[in-house]
């Protein structure tokens, strides 16, 4: 089983903009806006509807910066999350049900209260650069091996 997910950083240099996460998968952790793909759904309409969702603010011209295959030790299903990037939005961020919105200047991102992969391959999207990878976690959610290659173009 895999599960079809998207991931948002909003970036206004020098700052970014990430969610606390309030509920379910990540609970406790910074992250991107995202979640599933869902049925019939491309990838820039999931990650646009829940970037309104979870934060209230309608992005512009989101793009594609990577995919990400995520392998766990336990019972939990592959994700193969799509990560995108947008520097403009509408809307003002705002606290939901499932995200509480918070600016992060670029050297000060919470690496220590985010996913463990976070720190390979923000630094790439910040830095313009595309990648594709895939990382395999243990029980304790905990990096065991990875890939994360740098690309010119995600087919
Ligand atoms: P829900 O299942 O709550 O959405 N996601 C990850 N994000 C990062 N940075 N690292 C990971 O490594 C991730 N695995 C999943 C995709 C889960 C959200 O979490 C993201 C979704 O945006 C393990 O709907």
């Amino acid at each position: 089983m895999m599960r079809r997910e998207t991931v948002l950083i909003v970036y206004q240099y020098p700052r970014i903009l990430l969610g606390m996460k309030k509920e379910r998968f990540g609970k406790g952790k910074y992250n991107g806006f995202g979640g599933k793909v869902e049925k019939g759904e491309s990838l820039e309409e999931s990650v646009i509807r829940e970037a309104q969702e979870e934060a209230g603010i309608i992005i512009i011209n989101p793009e594609r910066f990577g995919e990400i295959l995520f392998q766990f030790e336990n019972s939990e299903p592959d994700h193969l999350v799509n990560f995108f990037r947008a520097t403009e939005f509408n809307g003002t961020p705002r606290e939901s049900d499932e995200m509480r919105p918070k600016w992060f200047h670029i050297n000060k991102i919470p690496y220590n209260k985010m996913w463990e992969d976070d720190k390979y391959w923000l630094p790439l999207l910040l830095e313009n650069q595309k990648f594709r990878g895939k990382f395999y976690f243990n029980n304790e959610f905990k990096i065991v091996k990875y890939e994360l290659n740098k690309v010119n173009k995600l087919e």
